[in-house]
């Protein structure tokens, strides 16, 4: 019994000192995470959208110059009716593979930044260029 009266009134200035400390945390990640989510979010949407989407239409790339982050997943979908491949012309930088009409594939933009200038090994009139900064 005696036990319980200390304990109490310790255990419920701890429990407020707990809450505070939990407030200003949540306070701090609130904003923290606020901030950094609207960050992400804002390099996210466009990279997810059409910044890292590049189709391939009519023998051509769109867009034909595309500026991407260092390492952003990018989508190449072939709406034309041929196959076709979106492959770096240097390095092998990044390379598609065969794509077939209708169909789309994904390749992973290079680490560090410069121009990567691609073309289609099936057609090779068919030029763009991946900036990465
Ligand atoms: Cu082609």
């Amino acid at each position: 019994m005696p036990f319980s009266f200390p304990t109490g009134p310790a255990r419920t200035a701890a429990a407020t000192a707990c809450a505070l400390v939990l407030t200003s945390l949540l306070g701090c990640s609130n904003g923290g995470g606020g901030g950094g989510g609207g960050e992400t979010a804002s390099t996210a949407g466009p990279s997810a959208g059409s910044g890292t989407r590049v189709t391939i239409n009519d023998f051509k790339f769109q867009p034909a110059s595309l500026a991407v982050s260092p390492g952003a997943t990018i989508t190449v979908v072939n709406d034309d009716t041929t196959t076709h491949t979106l492959t770096a012309t240097k390095g092998g930088a990044f390379d598609t593979g065969d794509i077939d009409p209708g169909k789309s594939a994904t390749f992973t933009a290079p680490s560090k930044p410069g121009d990567f200038p691609y073309d289609c090994t099936i057609h090779p009139f068919m030029k763009g260029t991946l900036t990465v900064k």
